[in-house]
């Protein structure tokens, strides 16, 4: 039995969505971010670095959206997290989770904190050069996808496109969201469209995409 702690949208909405797809029972709990929830004492017990998410695994807490993303493959085989263990599919599943979490999620957390690096809202030299790198991101992913979809390993979907869908919808009110590009935009559509996505833009009450 898994526990995930989640907020709406935030970090654990990945790994949300890929507890649905695995379809093992899981519980929910929320964490309310704009009131601050994260910096409970008692949410702080369970990780000290009061982010989200959480997943409790048999009672112990580990965190890391993408570390999440390939313990749940690994302790899921049958799933469709991720291909196979031991084959170059998986090597190159590996590759893409650390990637997406380096070159988007850091970028991103960036983006919604520039606090984390002493910057402010108001630095636009800085957010300049994130949100290029994010753009630059988008680029890199349009032409993958475009050469060589649907899915970001081709044919198969797996759980690195939970996490590109959530660090998607994440831009949705940057200046140029990731859906201008029109690989990403399809991609985008296909996403959305999935059941598991679907459940948990419900359950998340996500209004906007
Ligand atoms: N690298 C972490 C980032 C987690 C993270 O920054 N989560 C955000 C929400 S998306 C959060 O907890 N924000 C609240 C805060 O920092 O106070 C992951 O992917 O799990």
């Amino acid at each position: 039995m898994y526990t995930l702690y989640y907020g709406r949208g935030a970090a654990s909405l990945a790994i949300h969505a890929a507890l649905h797809e695995i379809g093992v029972p899981y519980q929910l709990a929320e964490i309310d971010l704009d009131a601050g929830q994260q910096r409970s004492p008692d949410y702080l017990r369970l990780n000290p670095q009061g982010k989200i998410p959480t997943l409790l695994i048999e009672g112990q807490p580990f965190t890391e959206s993408a570390a999440l993303m390939l313990i749940l493959a690994e302790r899921h085989p049958q799933s469709q997290l991720a291909p196979a263990a031991g084959t170059l599919a998986r090597a190159a599943w590996y590759q893409l989770a650390l990637s997406l979490a380096n070159d988007l999620g850091n970028n991103f957390r960036l983006w919604f904190y520039p606090s984390d690096i002493g910057s402010s809202e108001g630095d636009a030299a800085t957010r300049g050069a994130i949100r290029q790198r994010i753009e630059a991101a988008w680029e890199r992913l349009d032409a993958r996808l475009a050469a060589n979809g649907p899915y970001l390993l081709g044919e198969a979907f797996s759980g690195v496109d939970l996490m590109l869908t959530m660090y998607m919808r994440w831009s949705r009110n940057m200046p140029r969201p990731a859906t201008d590009w029109p690989a990403l935009r399809k991609y985008a559509d296909m996403m959305r469209a999935r059941p598991s996505w679907q459940h948990v833009s419900h359950v998340e009450a996500l209004s906007d995409w």
